[in-house]
């Protein structure tokens, strides 16, 4: 706080320096991992001090931090749900501390609006779409049946959630196309192999894998090519996120199609955050840009990526 006195303002520090309390979902994916140098490189450079705490994918993890940062009277509060609901009780405490709570990268389901600021990240449900549209492109005027198999991300979480509802309305337009399998591989590259390996298994003609991130992708690669087929050949392979990664697969011929989504949220974080600090008002909702890329971007592209 300022001198003896509670400046009621938070623990700003003398100089007016804001601190931001930001809980993150942990350090699953390589999205992930890139979303976090974004946040902490990003509040460096805007001069804000971050309390910042990983919660290894668990709730009650980032509940607790929650709380800690309303015990410390930060100013800003923001965090990534690692999903979507069970949160009305922490964000309520934090409306009656006055602390000001951004929500990044995953919704909440909370009825009550007033419970956050503003919500800055993707429309899922659009990243789902626009892997659907790019699968009926791929199979137009074919009329053979389309074996489907899904790698979901974090159950419960809102990217699994919308990416298997946007995917899922889009392809409904090609009778031929089926889901047989779907299972969470959690967003994570071990799971993506194992879950994988049983669809191979269980499975004899897999014409599509849909994975929900890259790094599930990446593992269910493994797996493919330890069955003795060619990924992207063989199967072909859609996954989302787009980091380096999953950007060489893509070049490489091992995925056919990779649906952006961006984790470079640090930037526009900061400005929100200074912004409700200083009591502006601020769009409710802040969708971030993104595109999709073919193998034949990715060749041209890779060399430019960030993470
Ligand atoms: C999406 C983000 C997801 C990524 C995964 O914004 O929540 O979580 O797609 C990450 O790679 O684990």
């Amino acid at each position: 706080g300022c001198g003896g006195s509670d400046s009621g303002s938070g623990d700003k520090g003398d100089d007016g320096t804001i601190t931001l309390g930001f809980s993150q979902v942990g350090a699953e994916s390589g999205w992930r991992t890139a979303n976090t140098k974004s946040i902490q490189e990003s509040a460096a450079a805007a001069g804000i001090k971050l309390q910042f705490s990983d919660a290894q994918g668990k709730q009650e993890n980032q509940i607790t931090a929650l709380r800690s940062f309303i015990t410390q009277k930060v100013d800003v509060i923001a965090f990534s749900p690692v999903v979507t609901s069970g949160w009305d009780a922490v964000l309520k405490e934090a409306k009656d501390a006055g602390i000001p709570v951004i929500l990044t990268d995953r919704a909440v389901d909370s009825q009550d609006d007033s419970l956050y600021e503003s919500f800055l990240g993707s429309d899922f449900k659009v990243e789902g779409q626009k892997a659907g549209e790019w699968l009926l492109k791929e199979y137009e005027g074919k009329s053979e049946p389309v074996n489907i198999v899904e790698l979901q991300g974090t159950t419960g979480s809102a990217p699994a959630i919308d990416r298997q509802t946007g995917f899922g309305d889009a392809i409904k337009a090609n009778p031929n196309f089926k889901i047989v399998k779907t299972q969470t591989g959690d967003f994570k590259r071990a799971d993506g192999k194992t879950v994988m390996e049983t669809f191979l298994q269980s499975t004899p003609d897999i014409d599509v894998l849909y994975a929900h991130n890259d790094d599930m992708g990446l593992g269910a690669i493994e797996a493919i090519e330890a069955a003795g087929k060619k990924p992207g050949t063989d199967i072909k392979i859609i996954t989302v996120d787009a980091v380096k990664d999953g950007m060489t697969a893509l070049a490489d011929g091992k995925i056919n199609f990779i649906v952006e989504c961006s984790p470079l949220l640090g930037p526009q974080l900061m400005d929100i955050a200074k912004k409700v600090n200083a009591g502006e008002k601020v769009e409710k909702r802040i969708l971030t840009e993104e595109t999709t890329f073919t193998q034949e971007q990715a060749k041209t592209e890779l060399p430019n990526r960030k993470y």
